[in-house]
Formats: structure tokens, sequence, C-alpha cells
């Protein structure tokens, strides 16, 4: 898929899963071209608005801005839309922090891009969020002031270059791990951005394993540098995919609305079952004991992360909360000018009569 630069298992990191975004695209596609209800090959037209969004739902058509919602839907996706475009824009400073001490320029180069894809991710995702009615201050206002939360992941500082090499194993796997569903949620704007961030987000957990292959066969200081990145991120990375199903407030409703297409701890257990073989290709251990084969269930058993403390974290008492925060604060009061500069600009081209261009 990515051409074999390096010994991988099979095709690569995200083997399966870019075929599993380009089918939901195609399945997309074919959404679009079925029709309306109503239409030939639709579910049937039906004036009653809640009747006509259930039976999208089931005919596995999207949801479109212009249709009527339950409230409910809309609320959810808005939080949870939000909740990870909050992500992507806070998760550029743990790997920001090492720009510019990237070990060599190729290296720098690559990690400004892919840094850069993750602000990318967050506007698109800011971009979804707004076709449900809010707007994109209005969001911001929500995450500086404590009230819409971020991925847990990213109050975890990042000690080392290895770290790096962790982050696009691991995290960007696990969020690849949960954002290929989402290709199929039944919300349209979102399940769009998905598609294209799933790319992206494939290049990321490759150049992150490719990182940790070159230390893990690199001297004894690089591959134990690897290691302790990799002891250090793995339970954080799965507390990622949020409280078991037990304990997840919003798992069985957005399943039914189809947001979510897998629960909390199938979408866990996926990634566990896939690290095991990656873990393996890359001659490093996951830092858990108790991982073994189950012959009966045909996966991996292994060890909860700990529950209490990434409800710890999400609700701000995580290593690194405040630095993150007090970061992103600064960066949105250092960048006012560029938006007064921009809002000018665009009033100045209405007066005009002439309409905006993008610098
Ligand atoms: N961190 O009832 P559930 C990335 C909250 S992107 C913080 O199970 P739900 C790319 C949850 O919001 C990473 N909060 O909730 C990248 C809810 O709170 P609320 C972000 C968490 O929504 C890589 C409460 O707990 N990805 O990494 C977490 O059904 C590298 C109860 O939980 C997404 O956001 C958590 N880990 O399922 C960028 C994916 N877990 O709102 C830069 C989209 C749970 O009631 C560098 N989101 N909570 O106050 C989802 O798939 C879902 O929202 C879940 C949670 C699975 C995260």
């Amino acid at each position: 898929m990515y051409g074999h630069d390096f010994p991988g298992p099979d095709d690569g990191p995200a083997d399966g899963l870019l075929e599993q975004v380009e089918a939901a695209e195609v399945a997309l596609r074919a959404a679009a071209d079925r029709g309306r209800p109503g239409v030939a090959d639709g579910p049937a037209a039906d004036t009653d608005p809640q009747h006509y969004f259930t039976a999208l739902i089931e005919a596995d058509q999207k949801i479109e801005p212009r249709d009527w919602m339950p409230d409910a839907y809309r609320k959810t996706l808005i939080r949870q839309i939000a909740q990870h475009a909050h992500s992507e824009i806070i998760g550029m400073q743990p790997e920001g922090n090492w720009i510019s001490r990237a070990p060599s320029l190729g290296r720098k180069a690559i990690l400004l891009a892919k840094v850069q894809d993750e602000a990318g991710h967050g506007l698109y995702l800011y971009a979804a969020a707004e076709t449900l009615g809010v707007t994109r201050d209005e969001l911001v206002e929500l995450l500086l002031t404590g009230r819409q939360k971020y991925s847990s992941i990213f109050n975890y500082p990042t000690l080392g270059w290895a770290d790096v090499g962790a982050i696009g194993w691991l995290v960007d796997g696990a969020a690849i791990v949960n954002q290929v569903p989402l290709c199929r949620c039944s919300y349209g704007p979102y399940a769009r951005a998905m598609i294209r961030v799933c790319k992206e987000e494939s290049f990321h957990q490759r150049q992150g394993y490719e990182i940790l292959h070159r230390l893990a066969s690199g001297t004894p200081a690089q591959r134990a540098m690897a290691q302790d990145a990799v002891d250090r991120w793995w339970y954080p990375s799965l507390a990622m995919f949020g409280p078991p199903d037990t304990d997840s407030t919003h798992s069985q409703q957005s399943m039914a609305w189809k947001i979510k297409r897998f629960s909390n701890d199938d979408l866990r257990q996926r990634f566990v079952d896939m690290c095991v073989q990656q873990a393996g290709v890359l001659d490093l251990r996951l830092p858990d004991p108790d991982l073994r084969w189950n012959e009966q269930r045909q996966a991996y058993d292994y060890t909860q992360p700990d529950y209490a403390e990434l409800m710890r974290v999400i609700s701000g008492d995580g290593p690194c909360n405040r630095q993150r925060i007090d970061h992103r604060r600064r960066a949105h009061a250092d960048g006012s000018w560029v938006r007064e500069a921009a809002a000018a600009y665009t009033a100045k081209r209405q007066r005009e009569d002439r309409p905006a261009v993008a610098a």
C-alpha cells in the first residue's frame, strides 16, 4: 500500500483499514445515488418528520443539514464532533513540542506536515459541527472555558523523541480504529469529513511506526527509548476508547442512531488485536503481563486501562491539562489580530462589492 520501505506486517500497520475507508466512501456515494425517501429505491415518503428521520437511518441514507432531526440527535452530534475537533487542535501540542528538536531535517519536515494535518482535521470537524447550527466562536469558547472536553490522551507529556513514534503508532492507530466506523456515521457532513481524515491518519500511523521501527532496530539506548515510550503510551491509548460499555452513557443511543457503529469495548478489543501483531514485528513488548490469545473468543485477553485515572484526566486533573488549555488560550489571544484582519478584509471586499478571496 505504501511500498515496502521496511518490513511490516503484511501490507503495513493500517492493513485492511484503508480498504474499509474506501468501501465506506463507495457506500456514501451509493446512498446519495439511491435518492431520497419517496424516490425510486429510497424509503417511502412520510409526512411525519420523526418517521422520515427514522426511515432515512434505517435505509442507511445520510441525514443532511437540511433534514429535520430530533434535538437530542443534533446535540449528541455537536457534542461528539466538537470534542473531536478540539482533540485535533489540542492534539497538535504534544508533538509540536518536538518539531524544533526532531533529529534531522527530514524528520522535522515530516513532523511539521503531520501536525499541520491535525490542524486541518480540526477545521473540517469545526465546519461539520457548524452545519448543525453552532458557530465556531461558540465552540472555541466552550473549549477555552472547559465546558467541552477533548481527548484524554493529549494530557500526557512527550518526554522524548520516541514518544513521537509511539503517538503515531498507538494514538493515531487508536484514532483510526475509532474513526473508520465513523466514515459510515449517519450524519453526512461528519461521515464525509471522516473519510478524508482517516486517509491522512493512516499515513500518520505509518510514520510513527517507522520511527519506532528504526529506534527498535538501533542501538541498545535507542531500543530502550522506544520501549519506554510504548510502556508509557499503551494504557492511555487504550483509555482513548472511553469508559467500558457498562459505564458508557451515550453508546446505546448513539448506536441506535448509527452515529457510533461499535461499542467502546468492541473497538478497544479490535485495537489490542491489531497492536499485538504489530508489536511482534517491531520486536517491542506491550506492557501487559496478562496479554494472551483466547482461543474461545478468538481475541486477546488484556488488562483494562485504569478507568479511575481516565475519569480524573477527563475532569481536568491529568499531568498536562492546565498546560494544554493555558497554551491554547494564549495561542487564541495571540491570533486575535489575524481574525480581526481577516474580518476587516472581508468587510472591505463587501463594501467594494467584490467577493473575498482566501489569502
Ligand atoms: N477523553 O458515553 P461515552 C485523535 C467522555 S482524535 C475525553 O462512552 P461517547 C487524532 C465522553 O465525551 C481523538 N473524554 O461517550 C490525533 C462523555 O462525556 P460527556 C479524539 C472522553 O461520546 C492523533 C463521557 O466520557 N477522537 O486522536 C473520553 O459515546 C494524534 C462518557 O463516555 C474522537 O473524539 C476520552 N478518551 O464515546 C490528533 C472520536 N472517552 O460528553 C493529534 C470521536 C469518553 O457526556 C495527534 N468520538 N469521554 O460529558 C467518539 O468516538 C466518542 O465520543 C468516544 C466516547 C468514543 C470518544
